[in-house]
């Protein structure tokens, strides 16, 4: 098939999921084309198979909002020309579906699946700014999918239930992403437990709350907090971990393109997050048989099973009591490590989940 894949290029988790899409559908044989106002992280190296198109926004002094929106629409209507389209596959639905539609208006029969990934439902698309054309453009996409159970009820919650919603969860390289040969704290001199949280550290994310839990932890243990990412609240983090005394053991790593180098020589994940459809960084970390300790919230139980341990969001003392819970006791983490492995590799693992989007294509297109 030749498919176009729209996204955020950024280090985000929809990002990944897209870019990650295209090179696996490109592995398979498919022709993809993937559209974006910058060439995402993980394709800066070109790769055979995938076509990289920019989507230039014109800037003019009349617009305080350039509006990319109707750029996008012109770029999809163009590659289609060029490349003969058969399908866009958008990721994030705004306002990547609201183009897609126009683009449909524009120029024919244009056929766009939907995937949604979270803010865009809960937060940006349940506003009422957006909400109306958020709901036309579902309704109007060929196919909708949604990457937890818990982010397909939201949308029927928020938009209503016409629009058939498919659960079609987010994937991880499995060869990429292994355990490393670090050797459990238990059988190292130092005995210094290390947790990692990686994240795009916007407010949702609630990083203040992870190095909260992690200065109890911290008390309590040798320990190290690796933070892997960047975004508005570094500053206040690591603020917050100044004033609790354990800034010395707080290591802000920046944004990383070898996440898995860092995943794998970690002993636990923490997350604090207030609302997660899915978490795609704990996936990553499950596959490198990194054990995860979250906050109860949106997905965030469909992707950990029973291989790591969840706690009310808000309660930092709660997600540090998990955490050392199972930080002390080296044979509970050697059994979640291996089970979160597992877990990543028979429900998650890249193939499984492209081979769903493609039957899911061939649905869109009515061939067998
Ligand atoms: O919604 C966001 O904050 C951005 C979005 C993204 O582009 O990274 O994250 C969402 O999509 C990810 C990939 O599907 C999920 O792993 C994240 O859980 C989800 N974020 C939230 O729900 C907050």
């Amino acid at each position: 098939m030749r498919i176009g894949i729209v996204c955020y290029p950024t280090v985000g988790g929809s990002g990944v999921v897209a870019t990650e899409m295209a090179l696996a559908l490109a592995r398979r044989g498919h022709d993809v084309h993937l559209l974006s106002y910058d060439r995402p992280a993980r394709l800066r190296r070109g790769v055979p198979g995938v076509r990289f198109h920019q989507v230039a926004v014109t800037a003019y002094p009349l617009f305080r909002y350039p509006p990319y929106d109707l750029a996008l629409a012109t770029r999809m209507l163009e590659v289609r020309e060029e490349a003969g389209i058969d399908l866009f596959h958008v990721h994030y639905a705004i306002p990547h579906a609201v183009s897609a539609f126009l683009a449909r208006s524009m120029g024919g029969d244009l056929k766009f699946v939907t995937t949604l990934h979270g803010t865009d439902i809960t937060v940006v698309g349940s506003d009422r700014a957006y909400l109306r054309p958020t709901r036309f453009a579902l309704e109007q996409s060929n196919a909708v999918t949604a990457v937890s159970q818990y982010l397909a009820d939201e949308t029927h919650l928020v938009f209503g239930g016409r629009t058939p919603v498919d659960v079609v969860p987010n994937f991880v390289d499995t060869e990429r992403f292994r355990p490393g040969d670090r050797r459990p704290w238990a059988q190292r001199v130092d005995e210094e437990r290390v947790l990692v949280h990686a994240s795009n550290f916007r407010p949702v994310k609630r990083l203040a709350d992870v190095v909260r839990a992690f200065a109890i932890i911290h008390k309590e243990l040798p320990a190290r907090l690796v933070l892997v990412g960047d975004g508005p609240d570094r500053e206040h983090a690591l603020a917050v971990a100044a004033d609790l005394g354990c800034q010395d053991r707080v290591e802000h790593v920046g944004m990383q393109d070898d996440l898995e180098r860092t995943l794998a020589q970690a002993d636990l994940f923490l997350s604090a997050s207030e609302t997660e459809s899915f978490g795609l960084s704990m996936l990553e970390a499950m596959a490198c048989g990194v054990p995860c300790v979250s906050t109860a919230v949106g997905g965030v139980a469909e992707v950990l099973g029973d291989t790591g341990r969840l706690a009310p969001f808000g309660e930092p003392e709660a997600l540090a009591k998990a955490a050392l819970a199972i930080l002390r006791d080296p044979a509970l983490h050697g059994q979640l490590a291996t089970a979160a492995r597992r877990r990543a590799v028979e429900h998650f693992a890249t193939e499984r989940i492209v081979s769903a989007y493609e039957a899911i294509y061939a649905r869109v297109l009515g061939r067998p």
